[in-house]
């Protein structure tokens, strides 16, 4: 049988903007598997004998990127693991990556010729709802990083490192821009319109 090389959906936005919910309904009525980098992450982080641990946690707490040599190998463990478990399974949503120019020539340098970058799935909405939606889960969610504080770090981390790759690919003609701040629904119809066509 052809073993199909991996075919690559970046999903990228702001901290909140709703990439973890559309990944998720994406996964339910398509066949793509859905990859966090943050996910990812923070299971390493709790992983047993993780000599990356410490770093992660610090990282994540300061809205900070974290060294690309982790975060590429969690995902390309990921992705090989999907694939050797079910051939078929090779659409990826890598959802909160690349995040700056660090991840960009990690993927680059990693997966070149690997992996196929199909197209960005940009979820655009101001940094107030962004802020809003974390803050909201805050009260829930255990996130180290669902605080005031480390918001407006990862806000400005975003603002000043992610943007500039979402701009990259908006060169290369690669982005679909998706208006976040609606719905769960309204924003999953406009994702639904996307997949529909690139297919
Ligand atoms: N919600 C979602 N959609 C909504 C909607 N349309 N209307 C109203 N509410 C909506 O949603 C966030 C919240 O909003 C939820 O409560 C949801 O119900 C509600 P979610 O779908 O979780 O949004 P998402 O964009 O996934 O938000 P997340 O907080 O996961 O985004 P981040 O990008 O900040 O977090 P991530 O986990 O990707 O990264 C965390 C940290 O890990 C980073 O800051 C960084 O330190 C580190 N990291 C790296 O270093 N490298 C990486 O490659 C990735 C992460
Ligand atoms: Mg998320």
């Amino acid at each position: 049988s052809v073993i199909m090389k991996p075919q690559v959906v970046f999903v990228l936005g702001g901290p909140g903007a709703g990439k973890g919910t559309q990944c998720a309904k994406i996964v339910e009525n398509y066949s793509y598997t859905h990859l966090s980098a943050g996910d990812l992450l923070r299971e390493e982080r709790s992983r047993t004998g993780s000599e990356f641990g410490q770093l992660i946690d610090t990282y994540i707490k300061e809205g900070k990127i974290v060294p690309v040599e982790i975060t590429i190998n969690l995902l390309k463990k990921a992705m090989e693991e999907t694939m050797k478990v079910d051939e078929k399974k090779f659409r990826f949503l890598i959802d909160g990556f690349p995040r700056n120019q660090d991840n960009l020539q990690g993927w680059n340098t990693v997966m070149d010729g690997k992996a196929d970058v199909k197209f960005v799935l940009f979820f655009d909405c101001s940094n107030e709802v962004c802020i809003d939606r974390c803050l909201e889960r805050g009260k829930s969610s255990g996130r180290t990083d669902d605080n005031r504080a480390s918001l407006e770090k990862r806000i400005q981390t975003y603002l000043q490192s992610t943007r500039p790759i979402i701009e990259q690919y908006e060169k290369q003609g690669k982005v679909h821009k998706i208006d976040a701040s609606r719905s769960v629904d309204e924003v999953f119809a406009d994702v639904k319109n996307i997949l529909e066509k690139e297919s």
